[in-house]
C-alpha cells in the first residue's frame, strides 16, 4: 500500500501497530475505548471526514445517530470518532492536536556541530577562490555550534593532493567529518578530465574505507568566472554547502551509533 511501517506504542491499556504514507495513516489498534474500533484512520480534517461520514452513511434517516460518535478529545492529545459502516465494523477517526504528529519517521542528520570536530582540507592553488570557500564552510560549521579550536583546517598545493591529505587525517582520527575545498579550471589544466576524476574517487575512496564523512566542495569549473559565482556570488557559496553537508553526514553517523547501541527508540 506504499506504507512505511511507524514506531509501534503499547500505554499499558491500549497499543497499535501504525503504517505511515505521505498523507495518512492507518493504523490497526486493541483495547481502544470507548466502542473498540480495530481499525484508526488519521485525518488531517477530521471535521470535514466528519461531515462527510455523516452524509455518506447509507439510508442516514433510518440509521441510528450512534453508529456516528460525536468528535471528542482524548488522552493522547487527539480528537477523534468512531463509524461504524457495517454492523459490528468500528472505525476510528481521528486528527493529532500536534501539527507535527504523523510525519514519516526519518533517520537523518540534523545541522548542530556542537562538540564535533572537523578538518577542513584546502587546496593553494586558485587561493582567490578557494578562501572564499574556506570562509563559507567556516562560517557554517561556527554558526552551527562548533569551537573555532575543534576545525582544523589543512592546506595542500593543489586539488591533486587533497585526497591524499584527507586520507591522513581520516586515518589518523580524531575528527567527525572532513571537508575538502578546491577548484579544478578546466581552460587552464592539462589533462582536466583526469585530475578532477583522480580527486573524485581519492576523496570518495577514502571517506568509503575509512568511515569517516568527507564532504565534496571540489568545484569543477570552465572558467574563473563560474567558480567565482560558486564562491560566494551569484550561486550562492559551495564550501558553505560542503561545510552543512559535513555537519549533517557527522550528525548521522552517531545517530545510526545511537541505534546501534540504544535501538531506534532513540530517534
Ligand atoms: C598543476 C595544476 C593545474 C594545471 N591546475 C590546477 C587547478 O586548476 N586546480 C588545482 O587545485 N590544482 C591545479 N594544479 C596543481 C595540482 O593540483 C597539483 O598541486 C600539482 O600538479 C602538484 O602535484
Amino acid at each position: 500500500m506504499g506504507m512505511e511501517p511507524g514506531l509501534a506504542w503499547d500505554d499499558g491499556k491500549s497499543r497499535g501497530a501504525p503504517n505511515l504514507a505521505p498523507v495518512g495513516n492507518l493504523e490497526f489498534v486493541s483495547g481502544m475505548p470507548p466502542v473498540g474500533p480495530e481499525i484508526l484512520i488519521e485525518a488531517t480534517a477530521l471535521d470535514d471526514v466528519h461531515r462527510v461520514a455523516a452524509a455518506w452513511r447509507p439510508s442516514a434517516a433510518a440509521e441510528p445517530a450512534a453508529k456516528i460518535s460525536a468528535i471528542a478529545e482524548t488522552h493522547w492529545n487527539s480528537r477523534y470518532f468512531t463509524a461504524e459502516p457495517v454492523p459490528g465494523v468500528v472505525v476510528g477517526f481521528w486528527e493529532s492536536n500536534n501539527p507535527q504528529h504523523g510525519k514519516p519517521v526519518a533517520l537523518e542528520g540534523d545541522l548542530t556541530a556542537a562538540g564535533m570536530r572537523f578538518a577542513v582540507v584546502v587546496a593553494r592553488w586558485n587561493a582567490v577562490i578557494t578562501d572564499r570557500l574556506l570562509q563559507g564552510a567556516l562560517d557554517v560549521l561556527l554558526r552551527s555550534g562548533a569551537r573555532r579550536e575543534d576545525i582544523e583546517i589543512v592546506r595542500v598545493p593543489g586539488a591533486w593532493e587533497i585526497p591524499a591529505a584527507a586520507r591522513l587525517i581520516a586515518n589518523r582520527g580524531a575528527v567527525d567529518a572532513i571537508v575538502t575545498l578546491g577548484v579544478l579550471l578546466r581552460g587552464e589544466t592539462a589533462h582536466y578530465e583526469a585530475i578532477y576524476n583522480e580527486v573524485a574517487r581519492g576523496i570518495g575512496q577514502s571517506q568509503q574505507e575509512t568511515g569517516i564523512p568527507h564532504a565534496f566542495g571540489v568545484l569543477t569549473c570552465e572558467t574563473l568566472e563560474q567558480a567565482l559565482d560558486r564562491a560566494g556570488l551569484k550561486m550562492g557559496n559551495k564550501g558553505f554547502e560542503a561545510g552543512a553537508a559535513a555537519i549533517e553526514m557527522a550528525s548521522l553517523r552517531k545517530k545510526v551509533a545511537a541505534e546501534q547501541r540504544n535501538g531506534p527508540a532513540a530517534r
